[in-house]
């Protein structure tokens, strides 16, 4: 459903937020929209066929809350219903056969809404009232149902799960993108995994639960709830017990659908067999026996293909032995990446089930100090039918995840019609319509994730990249200025100061901007320091080294203000920081910045700092898990980024933190999450790279985090090696040292 963009009005920092009915497009986009020139006046007054069985459904709810104008003795009417009801028996033939779909018709005096089944019709609700939104109602007849049956969103991230308020705004907005799953899952909720899985949830937090489950109800999503007992569990009649205890407990709250999740766990918990029979045990004796649950699903410890040991049977036992109908979660060939037919291919045979897609995107529980909010795209358009369900995993900023959200609902009902940089201009418009120019130039420049341990990267500053090499390689090659791509960049670096002051002064969407805020500061100083840097080129073009001067002190002055935002906010102990346009922008200001002040110090034979950003510390390792880590430096320290998987960590297999000089340590802080590394690993320094001198562990607290006793030590590098002649199963949660 392609149609033209007529407005693009901005007036200073707002757009206009209103639609016509060209650039009008239905989310997510429809199999089948038939809409005609004419148009008719919203019905606010309107006569209701709709049958008994229907009343308190969500479909009517919405409906009536949309058109509050029911009345007796009315011409215009409004016919609702799912097939088989007598109210649109008339329709029947036009009803999709496809679950979840509806026809709806507006004529000039009615309107049918027909569902193939419940959740059908209420989103042929959900189409009116996007259609409502417009300021006459087109005559249209529309046949739509989802390609993928399940698909919505698992909150199964690392990090502070979401408010409850958040919640509540996502149930709304599922409802609204016709997305039916939320499968509550995240880690860092101890009563969902270890070490509280088994206890009961406090009341306080139960009530909220409970606010949930009826809040997606009305939105006609069904709520999952997840545990997570793979760390800890044993395989015996008591842990059977208290999952089962649990699942009551959850039911009693009004959850009707329950998943188990045996990810990122090492141990006894891993095994297929074993795991097998507690999840058959469960269907038969929860889901099967309550009758009203939905099917059970499961995320395997395999659960992407660059882990699956095909050999080793744990994917081949699985879909073996596992009832037919649980579902079976995969991330695709590896924990971070886009599905293929490729990927298809392989699971599905071996789980003898369609894979029920967990997809890592736009989770940033791995790179924390980004902000994913560039287009969904890379996920193959022809695998509709291949998969059970898609759900996507999103970041801790619930608003800001919206964005790819609203995508991934788009993507999932409709593969082959999906574009995604139609989509996502869409999505930014659905979260701020006034400022939906000054969030496009952000989430332009905010998009990909640096490097990272997965290896997964996202397009950042696309359309400005060319402008950008351009200038850089002219500039870097021998002084000159393409001046086509300087006027290109500096318009952009306006554009950016100007978003970020718009956005941050904006009223419009208060829980996006409170959660990118720091984001948005420092996006403005990248944009500021590439108008001062392109000054600088300039300056230096005229010869005017005062000019320069000046250009160069704010330039520095920015690179520190990036520096401590950098260093202050978001300081969580995994990825801390704040990086915005760190693709491109800020590489490319950095080396035009390094260019122009080596040629200026040349050529006025002066020795002006050349530095555009300092890093003294670099890592390498041949442990495959941990060769891409990110290293993040704040005054006199630096930590390597956390990881969030079993890491597999080979006999031999080493970590290298080098410093770029000879320093003194003052600590050094090693978390592998196993209490004994001493009996499997060394943590070492050298001072001339050949010689290594082992570093005395003290546990903190008795427990995984071992403190070295460095302090005073001389050190160059520092490493942490595998003594053992095992391949060891690990974490890697922390990795900090601090210089005197
Ligand atoms: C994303 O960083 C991420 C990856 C996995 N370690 C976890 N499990 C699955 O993807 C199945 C997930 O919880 C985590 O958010």
């Amino acid at each position: 459903m392609k149609r033209k963009l007529l407005l693009s009005g901005i007036m200073g920092c707002l757009s206009l937020g209103m639609l016509s009915a060209q650039e009008f497009h239905l989310q997510p986009t429809p199999q089948v929209y038939e809409a005609s020139q004419d148009s008719i006046a919203l019905p606010l007054t309107y006569a209701l066929s709709a049958d008994q069985k229907l009343e308190d459904s969500p479909a009517l709810l919405l409906l009536e809350k949309l058109l509050p104008g029911k009345a007796e003795k009315v011409a215009f009417r409004i016919s609702i219903g799912t097939k088989g009801d007598k109210a649109v028996k008339k329709y029947a033939r036009r009803i999709p056969a496809n679950p979840e779909g509806y026809y709806l018709k507006i004529d000039k005096d009615e309107i049918i809404i027909a569902g193939t089944d419940e959740r059908g019709t209420y989103y042929g609700v959900q189409t009116l009232a996007q259609l409502l939104t417009l300021p006459k109602l087109p005559l249209a007849e529309i046949t739509d149902y989802p390609d993928v049956p399940y698909r919505g969103v698992v909150e199964g991230f690392y990090g502070t799960p979401w408010s409850h308020e958040a919640r509540l705004s996502q149930l709304e907005f599922y409802g609204r993108n016709k997305m039916n799953v939320y499968l509550y899952g995240p880690k860092d909720d101890p009563y969902h995994s270890t070490p509280n899985w088994r206890k009961p949830y406090p009341e306080r937090e139960a009530a909220q639960l409970k606010e949930l489950v009826d809040k997606a109800a009305e939105n006609g999503v069904i709520f999952y709830w997840a545990i997570h007992p793979g760390q800890d569990i044993k395989w015996n009649d008591e842990d059977r017990q208290n999952l089962l205890n649990k699942f009551e407990r959850m039911y009693e709250l009004g959850v009707r659908g329950f998943a188990v999740f045996f990810d990122d766990i090492s141990g006894e918990g891993t095994k297929a067999d074993k795991q097998a029979e507690l999840l058959n045990y469960l269907d038969d004796h929860f889901v099967k026996v309550k009758g009203d649950v939905e099917p059970l699903i499961m995320c395997p410890t395999e659960y992407n293909r660059s882990w699956s040991n095909v050999a080793g049977g744990y994917l081949t036992t699985l879909g073996e032995k596992l009832n037919p109908g649980i579902q079976i979660m995969w991330t695709g060939n590896r924990v971070i990446a886009t599905i293929d037919r490729e990927s298809m291919d392989f699971i599905n045979p071996l789980i003898k089930r369609k894979a029920y897609i967990w997809w890592n995107f736009p989770v940033s529980d791995y790179v924390r100090d980004h902000l994913l909010m560039g287009p969904v795209y890379g996920n193959g358009l022809d695998i509709a039918d291949q998969m059970e369900g898609f759900v996507s995993n999103p970041m801790e900023h619930a608003e800001a995840s919206k964005i790819a959200l609203y995508s991934v609902a788009d993507y999932a009902w409709n593969l082959a019609d999906y574009d995604s940089d139609a989509s996502w201009k869409r999505a930014i418009r659905s979260l701020m319509p006034l400022h939906a120019s000054s969030l496009e130039t952000f989430a332009v420049h905010n998009s990909d994730l640096g490097v990272n341990g997965h290896g997964f990267r996202r397009d950042e500053s696309v359309a400005l990249q060319p402008a950008l090499q351009a200038l850089l390689s002219a500039y870097k090659e021998n002084g000159t200025i393409d001046e086509n791509a300087f006027s290109q960049v500096e318009t952009e670096c306006r554009k950016i100061v100007e978003a970020a002051d718009c956005l941050m002064a904006s009223q419009e969407n208060m829980a996006l901007i409170t959660e990118i805020e720091p984001w948005l500061m420092q996006f403005k100083l990248v944009g500021q320091y590439g108008e001062s840097v392109l000054r600088m080129l300039q300056s230096l073009k005229a010869s005017d080294a005062e000019a320069f001067d000046a250009a160069y002190a704010h330039a520095k002055a920015l690179q520190m203000l990036m520096y401590k935002i950098d260093t202050s906010y978001n300081q969580n102990p995994y990825q801390p920081g704040v990086k915005s346009g760190s693709k491109e922008l800020l590489p490319t200001f950095n080396a035009l910045f390094v260019s122009a002040v080596t040629r200026y110090n040349n050529k006025y034979k002066t020795q002006l700092d050349t530095r555009a950003a300092y890093m003294p510390y670099t890592m390498s390792s041949n442990v495959p898990q941990l060769a891409s880590l990110s290293v993040s430096h704040k005054g006199k320290g630096g930590s390597v980024a956390a990881v969030n998987e079993v890491i597999r960590w080979q006999p031999g297999g080493e970590f290298v933190l080098s410093i770029d000089g000879l320093r003194t340590l003052k600590s050094l802080s090693v978390d592998l999450g196993i209490a004994d590394m001493a009996a499997s690993f060394r943590l070492e320094t050298t001072v001339d790279g050949r010689n290594w001198e082992s570093v005395p562990l003290q546990p903190v607290n008795g427990k995984t985090r071992f403190n070295g006793q460095v302090s005073g030590r001389k050190v160059q590098k520092i490493r942490l090696i595998s003594i053992s002649a095992q391949e060891q199963q690990v974490y890697f949660k922390r990795f900090m040292f601090e210089e005197e």
